[in-house]
């Protein structure tokens, strides 16, 4: 289904996958046949798409995508999506949370994204002075919320005027496939995975953020105690600093470290006696201010047991909290505790 391989299906109805640790391990570049897919609804198929724009602006705009393509400059952006649920698992844990999908590490990929660029279709339509939020709404309909309601988000004004969110029909140079929102997604490098609205058929530039479900209701960081409802907690946008570990062996151990927001990646330490002393890791490719940075330590562990955590660092100084324990969240979001592995080194027969 979906043409998908190296993945862990969480579920079919809607469809939902993420990729294998060893398929992320692969590369940098996350293969589109792996790439996670999170779905609210199921994958709509639009007979005659159309984008509008609408909302506090001069010039509302209903374009096809012949006119989208012709009209505006193509841009290419390597970015790392990330779902906030990635790594749900390690929170569950902790304490169960029903009706949530177990993520692993592999909600989370990175792939070059081509089309053009959100600001340019908002210099077209022209906000006006009160615009201070872009919001999205797709073309599928979701049935988590009650009434069922269209997928949407929005991301501040000042953002969607930045060169790197993108409004893509293309991924790893292919078309966009239908399960990742062809035609048409947003890509908002920096933001949760929820902010690249596929299937985008509306853009609304608004005075306040997104009212949805999907910004107003989930997606949101709510106390232990608390319960989703209209507007409590905090609306969750930036990425917070993560990293997992993708392999492991008595020779080498090698992961992945993203910073979001417009943070970076600066050191990755690991640590192989449960954390007393730490070395640290070599930074692999670097794809740019929006992309993953893998990484990788040769090894050369004696047999018998070893807890390997790791820990990385970004560009504000801040490095992953310790354990899960202090963030169980009743939706199971940012889960970017340091990953800890027990590496069992057999003695040799
Ligand atoms: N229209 C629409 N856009 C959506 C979603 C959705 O369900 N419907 N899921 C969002 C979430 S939560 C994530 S993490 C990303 C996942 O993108 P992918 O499936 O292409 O990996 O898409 C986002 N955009
Ligand atoms: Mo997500």
């Amino acid at each position: 289904m979906h043409g998908k391989r190296d993945v862990i299906v969480h579920g079919t109805d809607p469809y939902n996958a993420e990729t294998e640790r060893d398929a992320l391990a692969a590369g940098p570049l996350t293969a589109t046949s792996a790439f996670y897919v999170r779905n609210h609804g199921d994958v709509p198929e639009p007979a005659d798409w159309r984008l509008r724009v609408d909302g506090q602006l001069e010039r509302p705009l209903d374009l096809s995508l012949a006119t989208l393509r012709e009209a505006l400059p193509e841009h290419t952006v390597t970015a790392t999506l990330q779902c906030a649920g990635n790594r749900r698992a390690g929170l569950i844990a902790i304490r169960d949370i029903p009706g949530e999908a177990p993520w692993g590490p592999g909600a989370t990929g990175t792939a070059t994204w081509t089309g053009v660029r959100l600001a340019d279709v908002l210099a077209l339509a022209r906000p006006l002075p009160g615009a201070r939020h872009v919001g999205f709404e797709g073309a599928d309909l979701s049935p988590e919320a009650k009434p069922p309601q269209p997928f949407g988000g929005s991301i501040p004004l000042e953002k969607a005027t930045r060169p790197e969110v993108l409004l893509a029909w293309a991924m790893n140079g292919e078309p966009l496939e239908p399960v990742h929102g062809a035609p048409l997604r947003v890509v908002v490098p920096g933001y949760i995975g929820a902010r690249s609205v596929k299937w985008l058929n509306r853009i609304e530039l608004r005075s306040t953020p997104w009212k949805g479900y999907f910004q107003d209701v989930v997606y949101r960081l709510l106390p232990e105690d608390d319960t989703p409802a209209p507007g409590r907690g905090l609306p969750l946008g930036l990425v917070a600093l993560n990293a997992d570990i993708l392999s492991a062996t008595p020779t080498e151990v090698r992961g992945y470290a993203f910073a979001g927001g417009e943070r970076f990646v600066t050191r990755v330490d690991v640590s192989v006696d449960g954390g007393t002393t730490w070395t640290q890791a070599e930074l692999l490719d670097d794809l740019g201010p929006w992309a993953w940075r893998h990484w990788r330590l040769p090894l050369d562990l004696p047999p018998g047991e070893h807890e390997l955590i790791v820990r990385a660092w970004d560009s504000s100084a801040a490095t992953q909290p310790e354990d899960e324990a202090g963030l169980w969240n009743p939706k199971g979001y940012v889960n970017n505790a340091r990953p800890r592995l027990t590496l069992d080194v057999p003695r040799p027969t």
